[in-house]
């Protein structure tokens, strides 16, 4: 072995049990109880909880969106990944105008890869200006892009699609056993409680909240998960915020259709009281943060199978970004920092609060976003032969989530009236350990690209 992990309690999908890890060659190659240590080096989970590390099948790094930039690259953002606990992402491109969807990601391939400190995998963002590359999915699929990501609002900003493209981009992406990752808000009723509050001298935070009501995401839900039913392809709602959204996909779920849902921790811990705080433009983020029945309506969700993941959308801007929305809300670039606190807040809200178990922790964080997304069995377990990609977590360490305790590249913290109970300790990429005690101690550059491949039937848990 070259490294060895003793005194570990491990948590997979369906157990806890306690043993020594022995990693040979970035791979786990053994469990056993008191290992020979044969001049491994020695790692001591004093009792600490090891888990996979978590697979965030949602980040923005390095996006051109609203105006602007979010605030992490691929080396920022992926050391923030790395020190909550976050082993691989898996990043959107966005194409950017005239540019192909292959060129787009050879352009993505050739940012990231020097600067990632985990491994990463990319999907595909369609608009309807490359509604003339259909062609060019399969070659996609080959080259280890076999998600699309489709959006149903910001027609502003040229990202939508109308339904007739949904329809062309779904049928095709199907035809390769690929799947479809859908932005679901309805954008006719957005765009007109927007002009309303305009008109009504309406400029603030909270007013972003009152233009993208639960119902305009229940509606598309259900919309994308027909079409995509008629169109032959898995689907995968995106960012669920909402409880009628909840509804709309166990609705689709019960009569069989191949769709799952991922939510994120914001829509989990925070509530949409925060829009009246001075700082409430921080918390702009599409769809918008809901009302703690919402909040309760995800935990279960998690809890009875019908949201399969969490993904964390991280999407950060820092407050003099935020402040271009200062006097009207329509300007705030949307999007909030969380690929660093999925662990922390799912163990603590979720596991140490009772809302959800160990197991689900471990399903929704990594193995059901490896599975859906091409990845199980490499990544999203610790089986022999799984890549060595873990975190120990000490579950009594009590750490206040202030902007000075994490990673990601701005001022402040959404987060930081929450102090969690219990934290990942160390966090390990490939058997390197790339988090210890709170500091970064991998390298940039270090992560892989992961071409993904789907397969034909996923049962998720
Ligand atoms: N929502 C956000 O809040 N930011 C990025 C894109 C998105 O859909
Ligand atoms: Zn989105
Ligand atoms: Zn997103």
């Amino acid at each position: 072995m070259d490294k060895i992990v003793i005194n570990a309690r491990v948590a997979t999908e369906t157990d806890v049990f306690e043993a020594d890890i022995g990693i040979r060659d970035g791979k786990i190659a053994a469990y056993s109880h008191h290992m020979p240590l044969d001049g491994a080096e020695t790692i001591d989970a004093k009792g600490g909880l090891v888990v996979p590390g978590v697979i965030d099948a949602h980040t923005h790094m390095d996006f051109p969106f609203m105006g602007t930039t979010s605030a992490d690259d691929f080396g920022s953002g992926t050391v923030a990944a790395a020190c909550g606990g976050t082993t691989a992402i898996i990043d959107f491109i966005l194409p950017k105008q005239s540019q192909s969807l292959l060129e787009a990601l050879h352009d993505y391939r050739s940012r990231a890869d020097p600067l990632v400190a985990v491994d990463y995998g990319l999907h595909m963002i369609f608009k309807q200006e490359n509604l003339t590359e259909l062609e060019s999915v399969p070659q996609l699929v080959k080259e280890g892009i076999p998600s699309f990501k489709l959006f149903m609002t910001y027609r502003r900003e040229g990202l939508m699609l109308d339904d007739k493209s949904l329809f062309k981009v779904m049928k095709k992406v199907g035809q390769t056993h690929g799947l479809v990752a859908i932005h679901a808000e309805n954008n006719g009723i957005i765009e007109n409680l927007v002009e309303t509050n305009l008109e009504a001298g309406n400029f603030s935070a909270k007013y972003h909240a009152l233009s993208k009501p639960s119902l305009a995401e229940a509606e598309a839900v259900g919309r994308a998960a027909h079409l995509a039913h008629a169109a032959g392809v898995r689907s995968y709602i995106v960012h669920l915020s909402s409880a009628y959204g909840a509804e709309a996909i166990e609705y689709a779920q019960s009569r069989g259709y191949d769709i799952f849902a991922e939510t994120c921790p914001h829509y989990l811990v925070l509530t949409d009281e925060v829009y009246e705080r001075p700082d409430g433009r921080n918390f702009v983020m599409s769809p918008p943060l809901r009302s703690k029945r919402d909040c309760a309506s995800l935990w279960d969700g998690i809890s009875s199978g019908s949201i399969q993941t969490i993904g964390s959308d991280h999407c950060p801007f820092n407050s003099q970004q935020k402040d271009y929305g200062k006097g009207d809300f329509t300007k705030i670039p949307n999007g909030v920092p969380g690929t660093e606190t999925i662990l922390p807040l799912m163990f603590s809200e979720g596991v140490r609060k009772n809302r959800i178990t160990i197991f689900d922790m471990v399903r929704v964080t990594s193995s059901n976003p490896a599975r859906r997304f091409g990845l199980y069995p490499r990544k999203g377990c610790l089986i022999i032969g799984s890549d060595a990609d873990l975190a120990i977590i000490d579950t009594s360490k009590r750490v206040r989530l202030t902007a000075d305790k994490l990673h990601t590249n701005i001022d402040y913290s959404v987060y930081d009236h929450i102090t969690t109970e219990g934290y990942p300790v160390l966090v390990m990429s490939r058997g390197r350990t790339v988090m210890e005690n709170g500091e970064f101690v991998g390298k940039k550059g270090a992560g892989e690209f992961l071409p993904r491949e789907l397969e034909e039937d996923i049962t998720l848990r």
